[in-house]
């Protein structure tokens, strides 16, 4: 590893970087994937979307580790080779390029520290009012990392990119290498962000002074400084420069904040998806508590020794724009303490061996903290934190729900019960979710408990003659002729369903014959299920086990 780039700010605690396949991916197409065991997966099995456990990640300090960095996957990583790799530049250019991953590496570069956030960091509390189109991201959709790579403006310089001041609308097109359901991912953004050099886009090949690792793109990725994670193609193998932005059907139907009267029915049947105002560039701001963690208790005798609590977290806003000032409240937001705050970005070594730009581009995330009498918690039943930035933009009290479930940045609020076990009293914490379908925290609702009429009007009374199943007899249901599966004990032959899946045939196929419960559960809203309806076909026997 680089020694530059390793620095005294993280007090990080050791996490093994030499992580093997973990066993839950051996029946997917990533089963050569190395991935970190504490990684908190959010859509089951396939595809890997994951984020570290809060805590933790916070302890890495400013630099996020590789293994710990946030992943997000639509489809299965392709596999790659830096020998054969290539990465095309075309359309309105003068000189096409066709250039090996030794050409991009022999170019100039930059390299600098980036936080990257997927715009649907968050998405948990939102999907806690009402279940969005998204799976359940908790608060560490965002971690940081040093970035190498060519700079765009230089590479489409090289290829001789035509009218590049032209007063008609040019964009530049990125594709990726993983075919999904429906085509390869890809995105655009506007030429003119990609020209200018104080924006700092570049085709990254290194991270942390490693290779990208394969889920974040190796060997070659776009990395577009205060813009949302959605718009750095990974696994890039293709740049166009056109007068329309990318025709990559996630370009429209993914990274969009729709009005909240929007459903997808009257999303698709409206074609808002292309409506240009609704789609997410630049990153909004937003911040969160990460101590006291979730479950976190101080003892109540406590008070007597210790007279101070620290509470911590995060702040990030996009644009290159400076975090101004952090506020917490003990009130409900009667009143607001000032915290501390840090950007370490400006100290690195790596930022200081480039140079600071006359007018400073934050590109990376703020600490903040503030120490508070504990007798101030005595009273305090809710914990919020809210950021401002240099254009006085901060954060809105209550979150606005979108299909989408995008760009969730309310006030984020730690609530304050007292506990008593035994003699001992506690003052414990509580998060408003824990990520993907781990259960805590105060947003979420307690299931209802089954009574005889739920279960009745449930699927079980459209069939008379109910079957049943042993998992051996559902496995053998393993094909696109023949598709059976599991989802809470009870079996669907979703064989005529397979070419409508919303999410796609690959999606259901990998999961045939097999108990999907966890995977189906991480995405799909109630009115999903009720869809799924028509395909049951029986329960699965008792005396068998579903395998999770
Ligand atoms: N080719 C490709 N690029 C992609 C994606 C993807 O699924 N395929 N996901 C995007 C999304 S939504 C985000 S938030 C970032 C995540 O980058 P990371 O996995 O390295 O954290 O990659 C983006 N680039
Ligand atoms: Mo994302």
């Amino acid at each position: 590893m680089d020694t530059s780039v390793e620095q005294p700010l993280n007090k990080s605690t050791q996490i093994s970087h030499n992580t093997g396949v973990d066993p839950r991916d051996a029946n997917t197409p990533d089963n050569w994937v190395p991935r970190h065991p504490e990684m908190v997966r959010l859509t089951g099995k396939h595809p890997f979307n994951a984020e570290a456990p809060l805590s933790l990640l916070m302890e890495q300090g400013f630099i996020t580790p590789n293994p710990l960095h946030y992943v997000r996957n639509h489809g299965p990583v392709p596999k790659l080779q830096w020998e054969t790799h290539r990465l095309t530049v075309n359309g309105l250019v003068s000189k096409p390029l066709i250039l090996s991953m030794d050409d991009i590496e022999n170019l100039p570069y930059k390299e600098f520290p980036v936080t990257l956030t997927c715009a649907g960091n968050r998405r948990k509390e939102q999907n806690m009012i009402k279940q969005s189109k998204g799976f359940n991201w908790g608060a560490a959709a965002t971690s940081c990392a040093i970035w190498k790579g060519v700079p765009l403006n230089h590479l489409l310089k090289l290829a001789g990119v035509i009218d590049e001041k032209t007063d008609k609308p040019r964009y530049v097109c990125f594709a990726g290498s993983d075919k999904l359901p429906n085509g390869f991912y890809g995105t655009s953004i506007p030429l003119e962000w990609a020209m200018n050099d104080a924006n700092d886009v570049i085709l990254a090949y290194g991270m942390n002074g490693e290779k990208l690792p394969p889920d974040h793109g190796f060997p070659l990725r776009a990395i577009i400084p205060g813009c949302i994670g959605g718009r750095m193609v990974k696994w890039l193998s293709s740049i166009t420069v056109s007068d329309k932005e990318s025709d990559s059907y996630y370009h429209y139907n993914d990274n969009r904040v729709l009005p909240p009267e929007y459903d997808m029915e009257r999303a698709t049947k409206e074609k808002i998806w292309y409506n240009p105002d609704y789609i997410i560039n630049k990153l909004n701001i937003n911040s969160a508590i990460t101590s006291p963690a979730h479950n976190e208790r101080i003892s109540l005798s406590s008070f007597v020794s210790t007279k101070e609590y620290t509470i911590k977290g995060y702040a990030y806003t996009g644009g290159g724009q400076k975090i101004t000032r952090v506020e917490v409240s003990l009130d409900y937001g009667k009143t607001w303490l000032l915290a501390k705050l840090t950007q370490p970005e400006l100290e690195h070594p790596v930022v200081l061996k480039r140079g600071i730009f006359p007018i400073p581009r934050f590109w990376c995330w703020s600490f903040w903290s503030i120490s508070i009498p504990l007798y101030s918690f005595i009273r305090c039943e809710e914990i919020s934190v809210r950021a401002w930035d240099a254009t006085h933009n901060t954060q809105p009290n209550t979150p606005t729900w979108n299909v989408l479930g995008m760009m969730n940045n309310c006030h984020f609020r730690v609530k304050v019960n007292t506990i008593n076990q035994g003699k001992e009293f506690f003052l414990e914490f509580r998060h408003p979710t824990q990520p993907g379908n781990n259960p805590g925290g105060w947003m979420v609702k307690p299931e209802p408990p089954k009574t005889e009429k739920t279960v009745s009007n449930s699927s079980t009374s459209n069939n008379k003659d109910k079957r049943t199943f042993t998992t051996q007899q559902v496995e053998k249901h393993n094909n696109e002729k023949d598709c059976w599966i599991i989802i809470e004990k009870k079996v669907y032959d979703c064989t005529r369903f397979l070419k409508v899946h919303p999410g796609g045939l690959e999606a259901i196929l990998i999961n045939a014959g097999k108990d999907v419960t966890e995977e189906f559960n991480a995405i799909h809203s109630s009115k999903a299920r009720a869809r799924l309806d028509k395909f049951y076909i029986g329960d699965l026997s008792d005396n068998t086990q579903a395998k999770l």
